[in-house]
């Protein structure tokens, strides 16, 4: 998954890609080196980011989305935002990156109806404060056990297991020692028995890490490298995708890894690592195929759903679809913080 921030505050890219010619053409270029999916965001999540209005959101997405989905690239939305999803899933997105970790039940209600992929990610809040709630006696099982309960919130309201993409959320609310942690156990999360999508691209606790001398933390324009060496492990691990700002050496990382395991044989043909549903057609698979290892980690799956909105209309919503009372994990408040 490439990343491609339309924001001018993004630590790993902010500023790069404000004008949407830009966006489009780096996305184009991920592409072409080996992106699956590209990820467009219109929101700094940065610690300590404050929120942008709805509309500036959509001002900033909505012409990139739309151009990427045109040239017929498979676009994810990094929104938390159901009036953002909603115009990006119209102008061609097929994956809800929903960083809130499914607060919104509106928004949970419209990844149901469009069928659409999402990415539930593991959060304890906005941004603008996620530093005070890094708080864990046990990250890895609290941060499995609240996933979970986020999983179920997300399936109660209609939208098919089989779509859900989890990812433990590196950096929200989680220290440098906590991201080390989850990432040095990333294979319990097999258990929650969905594929995994993780994020550590130029993350600052790689920075951390490759600090020298002067303790200074190594920019992030100077952590590629770094970032490749957590591919090329995530990869071997079996998740399913990485989240990444320069994709042609993790595009190659992932094909190592394979190589390796498959004795040399190598990539020779790209897969998709989507199963695309257009939305309002019969057509696509429910299946998952994992991209990035060999071996599917998804353990056992969620016991409900039946997928069956797939390919569904927006007027063709699972009826089993219930607005949850109360969302654990979630700061409590929609629109603002999130
Ligand atoms: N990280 C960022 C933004 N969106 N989405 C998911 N699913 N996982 C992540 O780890 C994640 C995300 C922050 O990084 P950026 O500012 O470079 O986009």
């Amino acid at each position: 998954m490439g990343v491609v921030n339309v924001t001018p505050d993004s630590f790993s890219d902010g500023g790069t890609f404000l004008d949407p010619v830009d966006a489009v053409r780096a996305g184009l270029r991920m592409v072409d080196e080996g992106a699956d999916l590209i990820d467009v965001g219109g929101e700094s999540t940065r610690p300590g980011a404050s929120r942008v209005v709805a509309s500036e959101e959509m001002r900033r997405v909505l012409p990139v989305v739309a151009e990427l989905a045109a040239a017929g690239v498979r676009v994810s939305v990094d929104t938390s935002r159901v009036s953002v999803a909603a115009a990006a899933v119209d102008a061609g997105a097929v994956l809800v990156n929903d960083v809130s970790g499914g607060c919104d039940p509106d928004l949970l209600a419209l990844v149901a109806d469009r069928g659409v992929h999402y990415v539930l990610m593991h959060a304890r809040g906005p941004s603008v404060d996620m530093s005070s709630r890094a708080v864990y006696g046990d990250v890895v099982s609290e941060v499995i056990a609240e996933l979970a309960a986020r999983l179920e919130v997300v399936v109660a309201a209609g939208v098919a297991p089989e779509r859900v993409i989890l990812d433990p959320g590196i950096g929200f609310a989680k220290t440098a020692a906590h991201n080390w942690a989850l990432l040095n156990n990333i294979d319990a999360f097999a258990a929650l028995g969905r594929p995994l999508l993780v994020g550590t691209s130029r993350k600052s606790f790689l920075g951390t890490v490759l600090a020298t001398g002067g303790a200074l933390a190594r920019p992030s324009d100077e952590r590629d490298d770094a970032t490749q060496a957590t591919t090329a492990l995530l990869a071997a691990a079996g998740v399913w995708a990485v989240r990444v700002h320069a994709v042609r050496p993790a595009a190659d990382a992932v094909r190592v890894v394979r190589a390796w395991r498959q004795g040399g044989a190598g990539d020779a043909a790209r897969t998709a690592s989507l199963p695309v549903v257009v939305p309002g057609t019969a057509g696509g698979s429910a299946e998952h195929r994992p991209r990035l290892g060999t071996a599917p980690r998804t353990g056992a799956g969620p016991a409900r759903g039946t997928g069956s909105s797939g390919g569904g209309s927006v007027d063709s919503g699972p009826s089993r679809r219930a607005r949850p009372a109360a969302t654990p994990g979630c700061a409590g408040e929609r629109e603002v913080p999130w």
